[in-house]
């Protein structure tokens, strides 16, 4: 049991939604009470969470006036310091209120647009002032029910002028913030733009402060779209662009469930532990996940628990895996050690070419060569079942 406890280095976080989240959905009203964010910083303590995450209005509601956020914001640092529990990072809600129905950054009226960037900035001093290093972008209504009335070229420029001069506000307070960009295929517009983590990460790179800007990949979002999200995590991974991540969990391409991380799909979680620990991510594991609509609080406790338990318990079934002689040997016999071909391969000279344009391959020797996929396979199932 006790090796399952979560410890300060893990770095598991939650944001103020997910354990908050009433079981509110869009054929039924909440069964939950809502807690206020000083409640829910209890809540994630007593689960053993290192942080809590929020967007602005899940903090400080959009109407309140300067001297009740000021009470609210006192409160929660109150909280914090009671409890120990850090925000690493923060967001900003572009989605709730009716004037984003078309959109905030990419919003055809320039009014909202700019509405949208001054929210933002807001956002932006509340997390800093509260000690967030990231500052995530999730662009809930950056899209259409129909192009009809809107070309994705106007989008895109207003999306990356508003990013620009996002970038060039936190430069300029001083606040050190990596901004991390979450994509989504649909939900709750019928197509967002950049909706995979794969078109985020080009179109950051059309970005003046590229180098600021990074991605925050989501398990549901990109399974949504029938995608890998390991793979998705890699190539951020490669690019320099984990800035962070939001882990639950999604059964394959329907709306947008959020469920308790690894509940769904082990085997994509296990993989997914697997290349975090082995890379040496050391971002937040952040749980972007609720409770099913049937939870109480005790459940919502579980919920969060579980979340934790199983990318622990994940983390030493990789383990296992990394160890295990018989599975090891199989990966390496796959992997072809000491391959006599890097004569040829890695860095272009003409010689090298020369030589292997004349080499005399012989490929139906080559295709004839079974691998052991299958026994390698298996013999992760039974370690994820516990028969190994
Ligand atoms: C979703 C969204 C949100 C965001 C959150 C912070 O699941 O549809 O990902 O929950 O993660 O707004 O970006
Ligand atoms: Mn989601």
């Amino acid at each position: 049991m006790s090796q399952y406890e979560p410890k300060p280095e893990d770095r598991f976080t939650f944001g103020l939604w997910t354990v908050g989240n009433t079981g509110k959905d869009s054929f039924g009203d909440p069964v939950r009470q809502q807690l206020t964010p000083v409640e829910i910083v209890h809540l994630l303590a007593n689960v053993g969470a290192y942080g809590v995450n929020f967007h602005d209005n899940n903090l400080v509601p959009i109407d309140a006036t300067r001297s009740e956020r000021d009470r609210i914001v006192a409160d929660f640092k109150a909280a914090l310091k009671e409890t120990g529990l850090v925000v690493p990072m923060a967001t900003t809600d572009l989605f709730t209120d009716p004037v984003f129905r078309d959109g905030a950054f990419t919003s055809s009226n320039p009014e909202i647009r700019a509405y949208a960037l001054q929210k933002t900035m807001q956002g932006m001093d509340l997390g800093a002032e509260l000690g967030a290093k990231v500052y995530v972008f999730w662009g809930g209504r950056e899209g259409v029910e129909t192009d009809a009335g809107k070309n994705p070229l106007d989008a895109m420029n207003w999306f990356r002028d508003a990013l620009n001069y996002l970038c060039e506000y936190s430069l300029d307070q001083g606040y050190g913030l990596k901004f991390a960009m979450g994509a989504k295929p649909n939900e709750p517009r019928a197509d967002l733009y950049l909706p995979t983590t794969g078109a985020m990460l080009g179109f950051i790179e059309t970005l003046e402060h590229s180098e600021m800007v990074g991605v925050n990949p989501e398990v549901a979002h990109e399974h949504m779209a029938g995608l890998s999200y390991m793979h998705a995590i890699a190539q951020a991974w490669d690019a320099g662009k984990l800035f962070h991540l939001d882990l639950n969990d999604q059964n394959g391409a329907r709306y947008d469930q959020d469920l308790r991380f690894g509940s769904h799909s082990i085997k994509q979680a296990f993989f997914l532990v697997k290349f975090l620990e082995d890379v040496g991510y050391e971002g937040s594991r952040h749980f972007d996940a609720h409770a099913y609509r049937t939870a109480d609080l005790s459940d919502v406790k579980a919920f969060a628990r579980g979340c934790i338990r199983t990318y622990l318990i994940l983390k030493e079934k990789a383990e296992q895996f990394n160890e295990d002689a018989r599975i090891q040997e199989l990966v390496a016999q796959i992997r072809e050690a000491g391959d006599p071909m890097s004569v040829y391969l890695g860095e272009y000279s003409p010689e090298k070419a020369r030589q292997l344009k004349a080499h005399p391959f012989d490929r139906v020797a080559l295709g004839k060569k079974g691998l052991p996929y299958e026994e390698l396979d298996q013999l992760l199932i039974e370690l994820l079942l516990g028969a190994r």
